[in-house]
C-alpha cells in the first residue's frame, strides 16, 4: 500500500510559516523508521490481501503508541466526550485528541470499504483559544452515533492503554486493518490549526493510512469533498475549485442577465466573523465577476480574533450588528456567517435605526415557501417537508402550518437529528433558528426534476435543477445558503422588508443556568417536555400558562456546562418574565449554583 503524506495546501503555509511545523515532519520520519524497527507486539498481519487496493503488509500497533508518547501525549486526565459537535476544548490540550481522530478515521475509512473519511478541525463560533475536531462520515452526514462511544473511549485512555484500545476497536468491527483507506482533512484558520492539523496527519500515518489535506477550508467544503470523491465525483470535483464551480456556475445561471429585479438591490454586506468564511467569500467574489456585489467584513487580517464580537453565533445571540459594521443606508441586506462558515443568519437597521434579525428560521420559510412553488409550477408529485428544533420562533411554525401548509416537524437541537428527519422527504427543508440548515433532495426527486426539465415545456423545472446544483447537501453550508437566499430574493423582487413582513416573530430570549450537574435534566418530545427532575415540568406549564402565547422549554447544553431556558410569548415584557421565572425553576429544581437569578427590572436594586 502507498503511503501519500501531501503538504499542507500553500495558503496555509503562507499563512503560518513556522519552523515547528517542518521540525515536526522531521518527528514523523524519525517515527516511521520506528515504525519498521520495533518488535511487534500487537501486530496484524493477514497473509493475504483481498482488496484490490492493497498489498500485503502487517500493521504494527505499536507504532501508535510510539507516537503517541512521544509526540502527542495526553496532558490531561478530564474525561471529555464526543459530542454534537465533536471534541471541542482548549487548544492546547487536543493534540493527542487529535492524534486519536487521525487513528480512528483511517479505521473508520477500512470499516466502510475504503470510502473517503473527514476529519475537520474547527471550534466553529467558539473564541480563538479554543479549537476542536469532528469526523465526516462517507455520504457527508455527521459520524454515526454509535461511533461516537468509540470515539470518546479512544481519547479518553492513557498513553499506555492506547494500543489495546486500538486493537480492540479493530476486534470488536471486524476490520481488515491492511486494507485501503483515504482520510481527508481540513481546518479552520485558528493559529493552532496547522500544528493540530499535522497530529491528525500522524495518527493516519500510524496506521499506513493515506491522508489529503486540503488546508484551510470551510466545514461545508470538507463536507462536500467527502461526498464528491465517495460518489466518483457525480456530485462535484473534490477540490477547491470543483467546489467554487459548482455554485458559481448554478448561481449566475440562475441570476441570468438580471441582477436586479423589483425591489431586489445587488448589495450585500458580508460580515466573515473573522474566520475562514471570509477568506472563501473573497474567492467567490473574485469569481462571480459582480453577478453579486458583495462587501465582506470581519476578514480575519489585522487585529481582528475569530468570531470576537462578530459572526453569526453573536448576531443572533446579541441581537446587534458585528463591529466593524460600515455606515449603510436603512434597510440594505447584511449577513453574519460563523467561524467555520457551516451557519448564517442575515440582518438589517430598519429607518428608526433599530436592528431586526432574519434568523434560520426565515431562511427556512423563504426557501419553503420558494420550493414549495417550484412544485407546483412544475406540476410534480414530490413531498416537501420542514425540519425544526423546539428554538423556531412559534411564528414561524404558525406560518409554516397555516400559510405555506406545508408539513413541519420538530426534532432535538443537533444538524444531526434534523438532517436524518429531513432525508423522510422527497425535499427536507431543515434550518436551526441559530442558521444551520439546507436542503436535501431524495435520488426520486432530482430525477423528477431532472426529466420535467428535459421535456422542455417547464422553463421552471430548469430553475429547479439549478436550484438543486446551488444547495450544498451535505450539510448546512453559510456560503451556498446565502446564495439561495439571494437568488429566492432576486427572483421574488424582495428587499428585506417585504422578507421580514411575512410574519411577526414572537419575542423570545435565552438564558443560561449553571447547575452542579447538567445531566440532571432529562428531556423528551424533542427536548419540549422536562421528564427529570421530577416536577419541573409541571412547574414550568403553571408558570408558561400565566403567559398569552407563552412557551418555553428547558435542555442541558451539549457543547457548554450549563443548563440552556427558552421562552417566548406575546411581549417582550412577558417574555422577559417568563424566562427568569424558568431560569429561577431550574435554580431551584435542578441543583443551581451561584447567585439566585435577578431579574432585569430588578437588577438596578
Ligand atoms: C452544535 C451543533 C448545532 C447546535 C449546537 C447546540 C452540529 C454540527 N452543531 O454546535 O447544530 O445548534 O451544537 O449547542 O450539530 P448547545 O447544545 O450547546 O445548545
Ligand atoms: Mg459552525
Amino acid at each position: 500500500m502507498k503511503i501519500t503524506f501531501k503538504t499542507a495546501a500553500s495558503e496555509t503555509r503562507k499563512l503560518f510559516p513556522d519552523r515547528l511545523y517542518i521540525f515536526r515532519s522531521f518527528g514523523s520520519l524519525l517515527l516511521l523508521l520506528l515504525f519498521f524497527l520495533v518488535p511487534p507486539r500487537l501486530a496484524f498481519v493477514l497473509p493475504k490481501c483481498e482488496s484490490k487496493n492493497c498489498e500485503n503488509m502487517s500493521i504494527n500497533l505499536r507504532t501508535v503508541y510510539a507516537f503517541a508518547r512521544e509526540m502527542y501525549p495526553k496532558l490531561s486526565t478530564e474525561h471529555i466526550q464526543y459530542g454534537t459537535a465533536g471534541f471541542r476544548g482548549k487548544a492546547e490540550f487536543l493534540d493527542s485528541v487529535m492524534f486519536r481522530m487521525g487513528v480512528l478515521a483511517t479505521l473508520r475509512s477500512r470499516f466502510r470499504s475504503g470510502a473517503a473519511i473527514g476529519v475537520m478541525i474547527t471550534a466553529s463560533h467558539n473564541p480563538e483559544p479554543d479549537n476542536g475536531v469532528k469526523l465526516v462520515d462517507p455520504k457527508g452526514e455527521m459520524l454515526e452515533a454509535s461511533w461516537e462511544s468509540i470515539a470518546t473511549d479512544l481519547v479518553n485512555v492513557s498513553d499506555q492503554e492506547l494500543e489495546q484500545q486500538v486493537a480492540k476497536i479493530i476486534k470488536d468491527n471486524n476490520i481488515d486493518i491492511t486494507s485501503s483507506s483515504i482520510v481527508y482533512v481540513g481546518m479552520d484558520n485558528r493559529y493552532h490549526s496547522p500544528r493540530l492539523l499535522k497530529a491528525v496527519a500522524d495518527g493516519v500515518i500510524a496506521l499506513k493510512g493515506n491522508v489529503r489535506e486540503y488546508g484551510i477550508v470551510t466545514t461545508p467544503m470538507l463536507h462536500y469533498f467527502v461526498v464528491s470523491a465517495n460518489t466518483k465525483e457525480a456530485y462535484g470535483k473534490p477540490t477547491e475549485e470543483g467546489y467554487y464551480d459548482k455554485l458559481i456556475t448554478a448561481f449566475k445561471t440562475l441570476r441570468n442577465d438580471q441582477l436586479e429585479n423589483g425591489n431586489y438591490k445587488n448589495n450585500l454586506i458580508f460580515d466573515g466573523a473573522n474566520g475562514v468564511g471570509a477568506r472563501k467569500m473573497l474567492q467567490f467574489i473574485k469569481r462571480m465577476q459582480n453577478s453579486l456585489q458583495v462587501t465582506v467584513i470581519n476578514q480575519g487580517i489585522g487585529q481582528g480574533k475569530i468570531n470576537e464580537d462578530c459572526g453569526a453565533d453573536y448576531v443572533k445571540v446579541q441581537q446587534r450588528p458585528p463591529k466593524s459594521m460600515p455606515e449603510v443606508e436603512p434597510y440594505t441586506r447584511c449577513c453574519s456567517v460563523d467561524g467555520d462558515a457551516d451557519r448564517v443568519v442575515y440582518f438589517f437597521s430598519n429607518d428608526k435605526g433599530e436592528f431586526q434579525l432574519l434568523d434560520g428560521d426565515r431562511i427556512a420559510t423563504l426557501v419553503a415557501g420558494y420550493l414549495m412553488d417550484l412544485v407546483k409550477k412544475c406540476q410534480l408529485d414530490l413531498r416537501l417537508g420542514l425540519v425544526q428544533t423546539a428554538y423556531a420562533n412559534g411564528a414561524s411554525t404558525d406560518y409554516i402550518v397555516n400559510e405555506l401548509k406545508v408539513p413541519v416537524s420538530c426534532v432535538p437541537t443537533g444538524v444531526k437529528h434534523l438532517h436524518h428527519k429531513a432525508l423522510e422527504y422527497d425535499i427536507g427543508v431543515y434550518f436551526e433558528a441559530n442558521g444551520h440548515g439546507t436542503v436535501v433532495f431524495s435520488d426520486h426527486a432530482k430525477s423528477t426534476v431532472a426529466e420535467a426539465a428535459k421535456a422542455g415545456d417547464k422553463p421552471d423545472a430548469k430553475i429547479f435543477l439549478k436550484i438543486i446544483d446551488l444547495i450544498n447537501e451535505t450539510v448546512g453550508d453559510a456560503i451556498s445558503d446565502m446564495l439561495l437566499v439571494e437568488t429566492i430574493l432576486n427572483h421574488k423582487g424582495w428587499d428585506v422588508k417585504d422578507w421580514i413582513s411575512t410574519y411577526t416573530d414572537l419575542p423570545n430570549q435565552q438564558l443560561k443556568i449553571k447547575v452542579q450537574d447538567r445531566n440532571v435534566i432529562a428531556t423528551t418530545d424533542a427536548e419540549r417536555v422536562c421528564v427529570k427532575p421530577e416536577g419541573l415540568q409541571i412547574e414550568i406549564n403553571k408558570a408558561v400558562s400565566n403567559y398569552k402565547r407563552g412557551r418555553a422549554f428547558v435542555r442541558p447544553s451539549g457543547t457548554e456546562d450549563v443548563v440552556r431556558v427558552y421562552a417566548e410569548a406575546n411581549t417582550k415584557e412577558d417574555t422577559v418574565s417568563l424566562a427568569h421565572e424558568i431560569g429561577i425553576l431550574v435554580q431551584r429544581l435542578a441543583g443551581g449554583v451561584g447567585p439566585e437569578l435577578v431579574h432585569p427590572n430588578n437588577a438596578h436594586l
